[in-house]
């Protein structure tokens, strides 16, 4: 069977299993040696899987250590950019710089590029196809967010999207994909973070192009579910299904949100240098990010004066 026809089977079969047979809603799975046909089916139907404690304790530790190195480097170095895609520097409490979104973070660690290579990934991998890859160098790399609720953050919450539209700016339809997500810290209702609309993923092309603002768009929808996480859980989802991140509705560091996505690949190699010229929707995200870093409203007061 073609890597292709494999990864369309997990998108689109019809499979024994009822939407009456499967566990509720919100249910959190455990990842074993393979993806059992309940977890397809509900995949399948809910556009979503969520996975339990995957990534082991020291693990999660040792990537948050990581990312502090990985900042202080790109601090020293003055980076705005890596591949072409850009680093989004927020100011901290205390006015001082930080990352908020590390793209590539797989290309500057060796912990974390084992880590998306570990094992315990493989059942995920085989459900997206045959020889899949890392995109280390593609897409984004592996990217981390990090979210704060502080008034300099360029990156508190992040409105409704669906992921599979960012193919138009590379001049093609949205092709299936799974998104395959590691979550770092204890996120209940009140922390904000992941907020999905289940089955979201079975619709055409016109409501996922246009059935929400895409980014700008917060607002709570009926339909949504907030995905509760404990430091290393996985998600999955479809490439298709809407979701945002919310607010925090702490301040400072009791906010502090990080989330990890790892690009598995199939299909032609596209890696990108530093040459490779800035996506579409990065400079339509920086035109957002400046306009909200422009207005006084957002920087801490002792910075305002500083400003003035
Ligand atoms: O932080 C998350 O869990 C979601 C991030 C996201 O949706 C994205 O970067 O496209
Ligand atoms: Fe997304």
């Amino acid at each position: 069977m073609s890597a292709n026809a494999k990864k369309s089977t997990v998108l689109t079969e019809e499979s024994s299993i009822m939407k009456s047979d499967l566990p509720p809603l919100g249910t959190i799975f455990t990842l074993g040696d393979t993806i059992t046909e309940e977890q397809r089916a509900f995949l399948n139907i809910w556009g979503y899987l969520h996975f339990r404690g995957v990534v082991k304790p020291d693990e999660v530790t040792r990537v948050l250590s990581e990312l502090v190195r990985i900042e202080e480097l790109w601090l020293s170095e003055g980076r705005t950019k890596i591949n072409g895609v850009p680093i989004f520097w927020g100011r901290d409490v205390d006015g001082s710089r930080f990352i908020q979104r590390f793209p590539f973070t797989s290309e500057f660690s060796e912990d974390i590029r084992t880590l998306v290579r570990s094992e315990r990934f493989e059942p995920i991998r085989q459900m997206i196809g045959d020889d899949i890859r890392v995109g280390d160098a593609e897409k984004d790399g592996v990217v981390i967010n990090r979210y704060k609720n502080v008034p300099g953050s360029v990156y508190p919450r992040l409105g409704w999207h669906t992921d599979g539209l960012r193919d138009l700016f590379y001049g093609r339809m949205p092709q299936p994909m799974l998104n395959v997500g590691v979550h770092f810290n204890e996120v209940s209702r009140a922390d904000g973070g992941l907020r999905l609309i289940p089955g979201s993923q079975n619709q055409d092309f016109w409501r996922m192009a246009f059935a929400k603002p895409y980014f700008v768009w917060h607002r709570e929808d009926p339909r949504e579910i907030c995905v509760e996480t404990q430091p290393g859980d996985v998600t999955i989802h479809d490439g298709r299904l809407w979701h945002r991140v919310a607010r925090s509705q702490n301040l400072g560091n009791a906010s502090l949100r990080h989330s990890m996505y790892v690009p598995y690949l199939k299909g032609p190699y596209e890696p990108k240098t530093d040459w490779t010229p800035t996506p579409g929707y990065h400079h339509l995200g920086r035109v957002l990010r400046a306009v909200r870093m422009a207005n006084p409203r957002v920087w801490p007061a002792h910075i305002r004066s500083l400003r003035r």
